[in-house]
């Protein structure tokens, strides 16, 4: 597995875990940092055992932001040619399922890496919040976007705007945060949750979240065109044939991802 410095690494199973690991500056994202995620991402992408990504942080924090120290000299001609974001944006082109575990604080950047995964799990003591506002600046990494579908205009300003930290409990009703848990027990039930999810047929889950991501953008009557293709393409694979037959002999399926 590829040397990291910023993040560890670790295929488990079937899961590929990523723990973001700068703790001592609460998980700051610098550039490398989101580099290393990324590329770590796609390696499980396209590692065959790995069918269900998470995503955790070492220490008191999932994640406080981008690395404010990094950010604070540049200039917006700097920002142009680093191009940061062609990078960020590959983390939509994933098609394995990718789960976040937050605990403490989600600022920032690191609330925005959580909104780009598709499930989000978070401890009692999480907090969520969008401080860019109170630096003279706004969220850069798809946060107005996210959470505005999320969640609405009206709410998602009113946060963003205030750059208040929100707790967990908050974030759970706001639709934001899938499951809560305690503190302790976070990671063992994200694993469990990861784990059910590995043993789903993995071109089901596939197809699934590309068409769900599809009605983010897409009219109801584009969406569902495409959801068709999806449901008919899902008829070419052995895994189809399995789950039915198993079905009909009843027995329990054993799905292959083919
Ligand atoms: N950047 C750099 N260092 C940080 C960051 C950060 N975002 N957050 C915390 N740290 C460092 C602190 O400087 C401190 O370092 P040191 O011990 O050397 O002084 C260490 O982490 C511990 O932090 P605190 O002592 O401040 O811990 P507290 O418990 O007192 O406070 C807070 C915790 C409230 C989270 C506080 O650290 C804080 O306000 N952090 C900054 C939060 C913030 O403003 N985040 C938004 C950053 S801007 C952003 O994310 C823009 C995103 C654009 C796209 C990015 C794509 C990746």
């Amino acid at each position: 597995m590829a040397n990291y410095e910023y993040i560890r690494v670790e295929a488990k199973d079937q899961l590929g875990l990523v723990m973001l690991n700068r703790p001592n500056v609460l998980n700051a994202l610098n550039r490398q940092m989101v580099s290393e995620i990324i590329r770590a991402l796609e390696s499980f992408e396209q590692n065959e055992q790995i069918r269900v990504m998470v995503i955790y942080g070492n220490g008191r924090a999932f994640a406080a932001g981008a690395d404010i120290d990094e950010m604070a000299a540049d200039n917006p001609v700097s920002l142009e040619l680093l191009n940061q974001f062609a990078e960020w944006d590959r983390f939509t082109l994933l098609k394995k399922p990718v789960i976040c575990a937050v605990h403490g604080f989600a600022l920032g950047g690191g609330f925005e890496l959580a909104l780009a995964c598709d499930l989000l799990f978070a401890a009692e003591d999480a907090k969520f919040g969008f401080p860019e506002v109170n630096l003279g600046v706004m969220p850069g990494a798809g946060g107005t976007q996210r959470l505005t579908k999320l969640i609405g205009k009206t709410r998602a300003l009113e946060w963003l705007w205030s750059g208040e930290m929100r707790d967990a409990e908050d974030a759970c009703r706001e639709g934001i945060v899938n499951k809560l848990f305690p503190k302790e027990v976070l990671l063992d039930e994200t694993m469990k949750y990861a784990q059910m999810l590995a043993n789903k047929p993995p071109l089901s889950v596939r197809l699934i979240k590309e068409s769900v991501s599809k009605a983010l953008d897409y009219s109801l009557y584009e969406g569902m065109q495409f959801e068709r293709k999806n449901f008919y393409l899902l008829f070419a694979s052995e895994d189809q044939k399995e789950g039915m037959n198993a079905f009909m002999e009843k027995r329990k399926a054993n799905f292959k991802g083919q």
